[in-house]
């Protein structure tokens, strides 16, 4: 074939590839055969290897996954990608169409639409061809994934029209592709993905389109980027019409509804199918149906005033109990975890509960064998919340805690006005190893690339019994250990080492002194300002410090009177580490600055910086960073999947800033 006709054919084939993948896809309306398609796919990809220029970006063959890339490029949002506000109840919607009402002082329409539970997308088309498509990231700035989206059937490469638009929708797996996805993994010893979307979004991110291209993923479309009027549609249903008819999927279980109770009976509705969809949904979105409407509406810092996302409660399903695991902590705590049936509760596989302590389990009469209910308890760990006592056999087998410890077996002893039962041998490897986790950790060490497989590891090669005996470890000895390679190795050795370096106060929260947390630990180090100076402090000292009470100094001072203690602290002093507080001092506390005398709260994930870090330029400046929200609180720094601190924020009117305003405010001061 020569060049010529080369082209001809490769324009002919891209046009009909597109219009078939369209009807195939999109419409779920075949216009060919498998095989005719297969055939035409063969023949375009024929033509692009041997005539490699003429491989167009939107060639349907891109569907396959093109070359690896190094790294995401950022992505500016033109116009913020907003989160919604929610609604938990009847009541927050009834109140919502009371406020929209009251704006706009009309009757108006709203659309119903299902809140798919994937990642939020954003895709960029010029004329008519696809061209960028990017995470939502923060709202503002998101990460460049076009290559990874191409291999999205779903979204279309050209649309039936030349336009140029920015569409948003939400990429997500469905449920099958996931179950059959983690079989997989399974099979290749992988760990399996917790949700679908956990798969979708590990999917998205990875670095190789292939990968992508492999996972079977899909998008809906929910609404035109930017202003929708300017393509001469006035409400948000006739875009979403519009958006269809240029060839993207969008969701048809939308409902235009006229009254509240309409779009409450909807809910309902849908609140009954959800588990028979092939896709999982977190909630319904109730949008506002005229632009005019909208307009009049307007929106918040951080979303759309016509717009209410409305949760679904936490899923309670069933499951079988079959057995239940006892796990020592850190404090010698003794935990049974329940060993479930595998099940999905609202859309995590879920194999273990968490059953609290002995007495729960006895109160609940929850047995073995037992058919349970369970649900997400704070939407993230699961819980047991009941037998189902009428589902018994008889063959149910009652569960008694143990006598002795499941690690060292020495005798378990059950403190005064506590519920749970303690080991207090301080030589329990299960307490030893939990003890090396919590040191390592964040907010304590932050050494990196030790995790409990590691420390299971370290400890059976008998390379550490305490936590000081992780300065001796060695290039040679690490090497030795499975699944360790020279680059593990050595990065973890110099995270070690720079451990050595850190304040005081991030070594007191990490040797796990009992009623000691991160906030206790600051300010004992600030007010000590050494280890030396600490371990001299007796009761009476301690309890004069503000914010410090008689179970912390008590605990503290019993702590550093331990004979073992001591000698685990000559061996940290012996490998190095600093043991001074490296920290601002009040005195050193600048009284310029932005945030001086202003309480800031941060909350969700941040792309540009760790909270941590935040934490300290933020203090740096003045202000001071706390846990909380409350009344007190001056500004709330939202990054992403900010939860119930921003909804608390929101609920006391509490300035509210995404990421971006405080890199700039941080930025300004410098
Ligand atoms: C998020 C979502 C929206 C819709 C569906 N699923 C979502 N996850 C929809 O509008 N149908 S809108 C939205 C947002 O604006 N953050």
């Amino acid at each position: 074939m020569d060049r010529i006709e080369a082209e001809k054919r490769v324009e002919e084939l891209n046009h009909l590839l597109h219009q078939y993948a369209h009807a195939y896809y999109t419409l779920d309306q075949p216009l060919v055969s498998d095989g005719v398609y297969d055939q035409y796919f063969q023949e375009l990809l024929a033509i692009e290897t041997e005539h490699p220029d003429l491989k167009y970006p939107d060639s349907p063959t891109v569907r396959v996954g093109g070359e690896i890339i190094e790294a995401f490029g950022k992505v500016t949002h033109e116009n913020p990608m907003l989160s919604l506000a929610n609604a938990f109840n009847e009541q927050d919607l009834r109140d919502f169409d009371r406020r929209v009402q009251e704006a706009t002082h009309t009757k108006v329409a709203y659309i119903c639409e299902l809140k798919i539970d994937g990642l939020a997308i954003s895709l960029r088309y010029e004329d008519g061809r696809f061209v960028q498509g990017a995470t939502r990231g923060d709202g503002t700035v998101g990460e460049d994934i076009t290559e990874n989206l191409k291999t999205i059937r779903t979204v279309p490469l050209r649309l039936q029209e030349p336009v140029s638009l920015e569409v948003r929708g939400e990429a997500y797996m469905p449920k099958q592709s996931f179950v059959k996805l983690n079989e997989a993994r399974d099979l290749a010893g992988e760990d399996p993905f917790a949700n679908p979307r956990n798969a979708a979004a590990g999917s998205l991110r990875q670095l190789d389109p292939k990968i992508a291209a492999s996972r079977n993923l899909a998008i809906f479309v929910y609404s035109i980027g930017g202003d929708a009027t300017e393509y001469g549609k006035d409400s948000h249903s006739d875009a979403l019409d519009y958006v269809d008819e240029l060839g993207f999927q969008t969701n048809h279980a939308r409902k235009r509804c006229t009254s509240i109770e309409e779009v409450i009976a909807y809910i309902e509705e849908w609140t009954e199918k959800r588990s028979a969809l092939d896709y999982e949904i977190d909630g319904i979105v109730v949008k506002v149906d005229a632009f005019e409407d909208q307009e009049q509406l307007g929106y918040t810092a951080r979303s759309p005033r016509w717009a209410i996302a409305y949760k679904f409660p936490a899923e309670e399903v069933t499951t079988t109990l079959t057995d239940v695991e006892l796990s020592v902590g850190r404090t010698g705590v003794v935990t049974p975890t329940a060993i479930l049936e595998p099940v999905l509760v609202d859309g995590t596989t879920v194999g273990r509960a968490s059953l609290h302590n002995e007495d729960l389990i006895k109160e609940k009469d929850i047995r073995i064998g037992d058919t349970v209910v369970i649900r997400k308890a704070g939407d993230i760990i699961p819980e047991v919340v009941a037998p189902l006592i009428e589902m018994r056999t008889g063959d149910e087998v009652p569960f008694t805690m143990p006598e002795n410890c499941p690690e060292c077996d020495s005798e378990l002893i059950r403190l005064e006005e506590e519920v749970a039962l303690r080991c207090v041998n301080p030589q329990c490897p299960a307490q030893m190893k939990e003890a090396i986790i919590h040191f390592v950790s964040r907010n304590a060490m932050n050494i990196e690339g030790i995790g409990e497989r590691v420390v299971e590891q370290l400890y059976r090669a008998e390379l550490v019994h305490d936590v000081a005996d992780l300065y001796t470890l060695t290039y040679e000895a690490l090497i030795e250990l499975e699944r360790m390679g020279e680059k593990s190795v050595s990065n973890l050795l110099t995270a070690i080492e720079q451990s050595k370096e850190n304040s005081l106060e991030k070594l007191l929260f990490g040797l796990g002194i009992r009623h000691v947390g991160v906030k206790a630990a600051s300010i004992l180090a600030e007010e000590f300002g050494s280890l030396d100076e600490l371990m001299k402090a007796d009761v009476e000292k301690l309890i004069t410090i503000h914010e410090i009470g008689d179970k912390v100094a008590e605990s503290v001072t019993t702590y550093f009177a331990n004979e073992d203690v001591l000698a685990v602290l000559e061996k940290l002093r012996k490998a190095g580490l600093n043991l001074q507080y490296k920290g601002l001092t009040q005195a050193d506390v600048p009284n310029e600055g932005v945030f001086v005398g202003k309480t800031i709260v941060l909350t969700g994930k941040l792309y540009e910086m760790t909270r941590g870090e935040a934490k300290k330029q933020i203090e740096a400046l003045g202000g001071k960073v706390t846990g909380s929200v409350s009344k007190n609180t001056d500004l709330v720094v939202a990054g992403e999947a900010a939860g119930s601190k921003l909804t608390r924020a929101e609920e006391l009117e509490i300035l509210v800033w995404n990421e971006a305003q405080l890199i700039e405010a941080l930025g300004e001061s410098q």
